[in-house]
């Protein structure tokens, strides 16, 4: 049994959608856990407009009954609010007479999907391409790892992020510890864990904005009371870190994937790198975790530490030189409204992605149609890994 999910609609379309398959019988469902990571993803300093029209919220179409899951595929819903400003635009249907205002979208943004996208689809508006390029999928995308974490929780796993640098500052990545990174408030600005720094990041927003400019950084997803044996060296396809890379890669903007001290260990001596086994009363133990829990694609019981680097948000009001696609004129990209940063809200979608690939993973490992089957089937694993 595997844990997926898909998405579909568009940014200005009436809805998102998502159907999760995997999550088994007689799992407690806990909507208003979802609906706070939705919350979640929404918070951040330099979000723009659009986050003051949307206050997200699913609603459960399939999959669960008496707040169980069925063990049948979940669908969840998230209405788009703005699309009473769009329903012309957006029709399905196709439109008896233009809208006044059409917004046709004719200036790709350099960095975004609009050029190479209407290339491949021969899109005359690059509005085709944009409204599902756009990050308000990544909404639909929370809502299944909402539920992939409320899974983890039954199995003692817990996953919290944190921004380790906002554009430039501060100049090294901030190293946090679990402790740190929970006890961040739900209402900190930026999720970091140090306040000055926090303050200096809020001013480099600041500076951003006041140029029209926008802002990219690095945020770490951390996953707490992972049990030894997620993933296997076995096939390149079974490596958990080439399936974490992938799912982090996927995050709009992000283009580098860290896992542990990987970027700086590439420039360190082999012993100044790896985390030596000490014997502990008969167990073993780590006084470091440089490699951020996972040795050979397989988890090792530590924390499992990853870092997503985001380039900046590719619509700038200090618009960039594009060219008109229908005169091929040279012409400023095309701006309507846009965040100058988006960091926090992609660590709780890193978060997310995360979930989803350990769930998959327990999912795989352990089995079991309900719960309790799986619960089973997990305890008796992990006793024989204690005894080992
Ligand atoms: C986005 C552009 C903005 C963002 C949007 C992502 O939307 P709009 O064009 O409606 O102002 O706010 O992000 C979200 C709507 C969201 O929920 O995160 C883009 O072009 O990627």
């Amino acid at each position: 049994m595997q844990f997926r999910f898909t998405t579909a609609g568009e940014s200005h379309g009436p809805a998102l959608v998502t159907i999760i398959e995997g999550v088994p019988a007689g799992m407690p469902f806990d909507k208003a856990a979802i609906d706070h990571e939705l919350w979640r993803r929404q918070q951040g300093y330099g979000r723009g407009g659009r986050m003051k029209i949307e206050s997200d919220t699913v609603r459960i179409l399939s999959g669960v009954r008496h707040g169980k899951a069925l063990g049948s595929p979940i669908a969840l819903m998230i209405e788009n609010r703005d699309f009473v400003h769009w329903e012309d635009i957006m029709s399905a249907e196709e439109l008896e007479t233009q809208p006044k205002n059409p917004r046709l979208v004719k200036r790709p943004r350099p960095g975004h999907a609009d050029l190479p996208g209407g290339q491949k689809y021969q899109a005359r508006d690059l509005r085709d391409i944009l409204e599902r390029a756009s990050a308000r999928e990544t909404a639909a995308r929370v809502a299944a790892g909402a539920v992939a974490k409320q899974l983890l929780d039954h199995f003692g796993v817990t996953i919290r992020s944190h921004v380790a640098k906002l554009g430039a500052v501060p100049e090294n990545p901030i190293v946090a510890s679990w402790e740190q990174i929970s006890a961040i408030s739900a209402d900190a600005p930026l999720a970091c864990v140090d306040k000055e720094i926090e303050a200096e990041m809020v001013a480099h927003v600041d500076e951003a904005k006041a140029n029209g400019d926008t802002l990219g950084g690095i945020f770490e997803v951390v996953a707490h009371g992972l049990p030894v044996g997620l993933g296997s060296h076995t096939s390149w396809e079974e490596k958990l870190d080439g399936r974490i890379a992938r799912a982090m890669m996927s995050i709009h903007a992000v283009k580098a994937v860290e896992i542990g001290d990987g970027v700086a260990n590439a420039g360190r001596f082999g012993s100044e790198v790896h985390d030596e086994i000490f014997s502990s009363n008969g167990n073993f133990e780590r006084r470091t975790n440089r490699a951020g829990g996972l040795e050979g694609g397989i988890t090792n019981g530590e924390e499992l530490r990853v870092r997503g680097y985001l380039k900046p948000i590719s619509t700038l009001r200090k618009a960039l030189n594009s060219v008109d696609i229908d005169t091929k004129e040279d012409s400023p990209a095309a701006f309507e409204r846009s965040d100058i940063t988006a960091v926090p809200a992609a660590g709780v979608i890193g978060e997310a992605m995360l979930a989803i690939v350990i769930a998959n993973s327990m999912r795989e490992k352990f089995g079991g149609d309900s719960l309790s089957e799986m619960r089973r089937n997990f305890d008796s694993y992990v006793s024989t890994v204690r005894s080992y």
